[in-house]
């Protein structure tokens, strides 16, 4: 199958150029000025299908590098499978996404990953590639580490919080980030000191502070600067390269900014719920149906800071300056029905995250809306740097010749309210109810093959297929 994508201003991160882009099967063959003739012929009458994109843009396939389909985390699971999170994505203009397989104490690393290939397999709509979660860092899970490179598994992930669950302490950080050095895998720290969060969240309580907005009280800002400033001082110990996952505070950001200017290979992630939502949003949340609790929509880790403190200007600052690298989406969905609603009675037990692994494109095309950032930052954030990041550059983020198919077509004028009622995720609610976007996902193609396009869905489960990674390409 052969498709010409005609007319249209193709978006890099590097520049905007009318051209015209011709698949071939499931690669990209050509990127060339427009009407191109080649060898006499007509290009156009020479191929399967043609795409008219006129005033529009066509950009590489979006790339979510922080996902968790089926996570098991807060006494459920949460609520999108592989099958429904993965269509979603297709849906928003995401044509790959990065998950996260788990280890917990006690259980061997290929076991876990076993489980999420098996979870993962034939289910997915887009491509796929998996983070290594260990959160039991011990001698055989070390040793373990050593084979994760040659799964196509170059990154693995820690946490400072969550103690009892996926909590690492110093020493256990410290000697997972000598394997980080030695090996070239990227250490991502999930960085909020867990064990203090815990005593504030008990004290609140105790207090009687028991509804949604306490989560993010309880989970104070000083904390999450705190631990990224350990995590950076153990990677400067040890040498390990460092990317810290959901960055929302932006004193965490000054902590990325100052190790990066110092030389450290030290990166950073942020999420579109800290670039639009705040935690006086969440307080002020209350609806008939669930009362204060309504909050518990917006319940997740690192939480959303107070929009009094200055994080979001800070941030969408950082994206420009580049002191943040990328926008994943950290989509985590839960139901507020039989899942969110254990925590009615104590945030505590309100299982924490946000889904929106539909909207990322969506909603960071706003930023070009606004003029925080330039159309083709958009494409660097979303795409270009995620694939160099994770080991995915020259196949994904860009449109060249030899890449992968991977191509959406993108309307400004067009336009899309985010709603439940029409969202693809498998959620009863929407984080980002009523949220109106200019700009439409109009067409979204994957390796060559068109998997929504003007309102259908065209693709079938088991489209996607597991991306084995190199390492990242910002460390050679
Ligand atoms: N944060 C979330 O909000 N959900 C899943 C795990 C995490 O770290
Ligand atoms: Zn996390
Ligand atoms: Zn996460």
């Amino acid at each position: 199958m052969k498709t010409l994508i005609i007319n249209g201003t193709v978006v890099s991160a590097t520049g905007r150029s009318q051209a015209d882009v011709l698949i071939d099967g499931e690669t990209i063959a050509a990127v060339l000025a427009p009407g191109s003739v080649l060898l006499g012929h007509d290009l156009a009458a020479s191929v399967d299908r043609v795409i008219d994109a006129r005033g529009k843009y066509v950009i590489p396939g979006g790339i979510d590098a922080h996902t968790h389909m089926e996570l098991p985390f807060g006494g459920t699971a949460a609520s999108d499978t592989f099958e429904t999170g993965t269509r979603a994505a297709a849906w928003g203009g995401t044509t790959s996404i990065i998950d996260f397989a788990v280890q917990r104490t006690g259980e061997r690393v290929q076991d876990g990953l076993a489980a999420w290939h098996e979870k993962a397999a034939g289910e997915c709509a887009v491509d796929y590639g998996f983070h290594q979660i260990i959160g039991g860092v011990d001698d055989a899970s070390l040793a373990a580490m050593d084979t994760l490179v040659d799964e196509g598994i170059t990154s693995f992930k820690l946490f400072m919080a969550y103690p009892g669950v996926f909590y690492s302490d110093d020493a256990q950080i410290l000697k997972a980030m000598q394997k980080s050095a030695e090996t070239g895998l990227l250490t991502m720290m999930h960085a909020e000191n867990g064990p203090a969060i815990d005593v504030l969240a008990e004290q609140l309580a105790k207090q009687a502070k028991t509804s949604p907005y306490f989560h993010g009280v309880a989970r104070a800002w000083q904390l999450e600067e705190e631990a990224t400033h350990r995590a950076i001082m153990l990677g400067n110990l040890t040498g390990a390269p460092l990317y810290v996952v959901h960055v929302s505070a932006k004193q965490a950001v000054e902590q990325l900014a100052w190790a990066r200017d110092d030389g450290q290979n030290v990166f950073g992630e942020t999420c579109p719920q800290y670039l639009y939502l705040s935690l006086e949003d969440q307080l002020g949340a209350v609806s008939e149906e669930w009362g204060e609790f309504e909050g518990a929509k917006w319940v997740c880790s690192t939480p959303l800071r107070s929009k009094h403190e200055g994080h979001q200007h800070h941030m969408w600052q950082a994206l420009r300056t580049n002191d943040i690298q990328m926008v994943s989406t950290d989509h985590c969905p839960f139901c507020m029905k039989g899942q969110k609603e254990l925590g009615a009675n104590d945030f505590r037990a309100i299982p924490n995250g946000i889904g929106s692994v539909e909207h990322r494109m969506d909603l960071m095309y706003q930023g070009v809306v606004t003029g925080q950032i330039s159309l083709e930052r958009w494409v660097e954030l979303t795409s270009t740097t995620p694939a160099r990041m994770f080991g995915l550059h020259g196949r994904k983020g860009v449109i060249q010749p030899g890449a992968d198919g991977d191509v959406v077509i993108y309307d400004p004028n067009g336009r899309t309210t985010i709603s439940a009622a029409t969202h693809h995720m498998n959620m009863d609610h929407s984080a980002w109810e009523g949220f109106q976007i200019d700009g439409h996902v109009d067409t979204v193609i994957s390796r060559g093959k068109v998997l929504v396009d003007d309102g259908a869905y065209l693709g079938r489960k088991g489209d996607g297929r597991y991306l084995k990674r190199g390492l990242s390409q910002y460390l050679i």
